[in-house]
């Protein structure tokens, strides 16, 4: 593979290049006695799966003097379609109190985030995490990070079909290089490597991601990958192939126009056989178009949308030497997999909303305590969600108003969840994330109080919208694809209001408002709801925006 350096391209590619398969001074610096890695370490870092992090609360100390800030870093899990044993949730329990801060946060890639460790833990959280039968390769970093799956709260074998799926393309994509096992897990050394077969030695130009999913639903929120497979089944209910999207992806910057959030476009309908063939013709148009000269551009969405949708089709046909069969996509329509659902098999799961993914302690809701009991004592399996969510899995009849009592009593559980948690998603954001401009989980639960009461007060409580809040424009909880996107923009808790996304997450929102301060917020959405409740139509809040536009809004609104 042609990889060598070109004076336009990034720092990063130099980085990735000259890393010795992603080594390069990892080894040296973790020992060197300081909290931080170098610049061009923090890099290669992402590739084993952590980055390094401040607090960016802490700026003075008790006599007000400014102190410097303490590294830490934040490490994530490769946890394909977000399954656990009961084991290994309880693995990543113990983990945040030896060495993180006492709480782990579900990610909306259904992943597992450690904030807060020590540079000097990272070794031993890597090996605690390698006896449990998981890692963290290639969970950030410019290669296929952690693919997601649809959700199985009942047990449906066809399903349950997607976990090989996602499992062959999760390992068919991890990057070659021994460099994880010898740094971490104290693997044999070699002297020579062979360049990864996929990803060559300069890796990709940018972040992958890929979702799977059967056709008609989308708990992934497919059309925000880079590819993303829905499966179909022939007659004796076996996945016979896929329909496959390409393009997907949200970060862009306020006031950029050249960088924008983008669904996947669909390509056509692809047989079983080549899922391997094609999801490799893709990545390798990413590897081989994508932009090395600027990394703000170098995602697979920006190949697809300025070379073509044909330019694209024909690319993956000529690498597979198979062609795109045009066939119907069926409606998605996802059923919600919170509360009670009775399996196939006799046995109950329990989908658990979390808000903001965030498991720990806090008063009066002791959820990290809670869930760790009741794993240990009833050892159910796990799936983690998109939505930052968990379902406990395989609860037999007996247990469950057991599980169901205790978790009421604390306050972690409730049959009459309003409609506007459901699907709330909202991204760390401060104080960990070192691109936040505003806060984004710690004042989402005030704001969605706010927002609720006035969905409450008009009746709408059964038609709540998708909403999702981001701390700054890069789409960590895909503010663009919900109904209601809020999406820090300036310091001062100024945000930018997105709507008219769809309730099945297949088209981006229109820009509403900008730098709105967060106070404004619920008063101006509440006016948005009087409006949409009067519509004749009884659409989504979603499709009611898209329907009437949201320049008419602004003018029905006097904005
Ligand atoms: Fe993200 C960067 C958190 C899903 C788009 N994301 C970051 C970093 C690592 C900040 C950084 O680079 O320093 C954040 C760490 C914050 C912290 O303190 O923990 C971060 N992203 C997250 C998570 C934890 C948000 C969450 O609420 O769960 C999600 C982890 C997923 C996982 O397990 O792998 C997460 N990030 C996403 C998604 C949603 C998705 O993939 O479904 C997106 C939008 C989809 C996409 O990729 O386009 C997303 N994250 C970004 C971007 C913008 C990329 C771009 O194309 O411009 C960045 C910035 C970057 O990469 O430079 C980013
Ligand atoms: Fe950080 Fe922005 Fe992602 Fe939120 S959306 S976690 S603020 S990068």
């Amino acid at each position: 593979m042609d990889q060598t350096p070109n004076s336009a391209q990034t720092k990063v590619e130099d980085i990735k290049l000259s890393s010795n398969h992603l080594r390069g001074d990892i080894e040296k610096e973790l020992n060197d006695g300081s909290d931080r890695f170098s610049e061009d370490t923090i890099q290669l870092i992402k590739f084993h799966g952590f980055y390094q992090q401040k607090n960016r609360d802490r700026t003075k100390d008790e006599n007000g003097e400014d102190i410097e800030k303490i590294h830490t870093m934040m490490l994530r899990g490769r946890i394909p379609g977000g399954r656990l044993t009961a084991d290994q949730y309880l693995g990543w329990d113990r983990l945040a109190d030896t060495y993180g801060d006492g709480s782990f946060r579900l990610t909306t890639r259904q992943s597992i985030q450690l904030h807060s460790i020590k540079k000097g833990d990272i070794k031993p959280v890597i090996q605690e995490i390698h006896k449990i039968d998981l890692s963290s390769i290639g969970a950030c970093g410019d290669v296929v990070r952690n693919v997601t799956q649809a959700l199985n709260p009942s047990g449906d074998p066809k399903l349950a079909q997607l976990d090989e799926i996602s499992q062959r393309l999760s390992d068919h994509f991890k990057f070659t290089s021994r460099a994880y096992f010898e740094i971490w897990l104290d693997g044999e050394r070699i002297d020579s490597e062979e360049e990864d077969k996929i990803y060559g030695s300069a890796y990709l130009p940018r972040k992958f991601k890929i979702g799977v999913t059967c056709a008609g639903t989308n708990h992934i929120d497919l059309y925000t990958n880079d590819l993303g497979f829905a499966a179909t089944y022939d007659t004796q209910d076996r996945i016979d192939g896929f329909f496959l999207f390409a393009g997907g992806g949200l970060g862009m910057t306020h006031n950029k126009p050249a960088t924008y959030p983008r669904v996947a476009d669909h390509f056509g309908w692809i047989p079983l056989d080549q899922l391997i063939p094609f999801s490799e013709a893709v990545v390798s148009v990413h590897r081989e178009y994508g932009d090395r000269t600027n990394r703000k551009h170098a995602r697979l969405k920006y190949v697809i949308a300025e070379k073509g949708q044909e330019w694209f089709r024909s690319e993956v046909e000529k690498k597979t030497g198979v062609k795109f069969e045009s066939r119907e996509l069926p409606p998605w329509k996802t059923e919600s997999f919170l509360g009670w659902k009775e399996a196939l098999d006799g046995t109950y799961s329990l989908g658990l909303h979390t808000l903001a993914g965030r498991i720990k302690d806090s008063e009066g809701k002791p959820l990290k305590t809670t869930l760790a009991n009741l794993v240990s004592q009833y050892r159910p399996d796990i799936q983690l969600t998109p939505d930052q969510d968990l379902i406990l899995l395989k609860i037999a009849k007996e247990n469950k108003d057991e599980i169901e009592r205790i978790l009421t009593e604390k306050n972690l559980f409730t049959k009459s969840l309003p409609g506007i948690y459901h699907r709330a998603l909202a991204c760390p954001a401060l104080p960990t994330c070192g691109l936040a401009l505003t806060e984004s989980e710690r004042v989402f639960p005030e704001l969605l109080k706010d927002i609720n009461a006035h969905l409450e007060e008009l009746n709408l409580r059964d038609r709540a919208p998708v909403i999702r809040m981001t701390g700054c424009p890069n789409g960590c909880a895909r503010p663009y694809t919900a109904e209601i996107g809020i999406v820090g923009q300036q310091s001062g808790e100024k945000y930018s209001i997105f709507l008219g996304g769809s309730p099945e997450g297949e088209r981006i929102g229109f820009l509403f408002l900008t730098k709105q301060p967060i106070g404004d917020i619920p008063i101006v959405l509440g006016k948005v709801f009087q409006l949409w409740k009067q519509d004749q139509d009884k659409l989504s809040l979603g499709d009611f925006v898209k329907k009437i536009g949201v320049d008419r809004l602004k003018e029905l609104l006097e904005l």
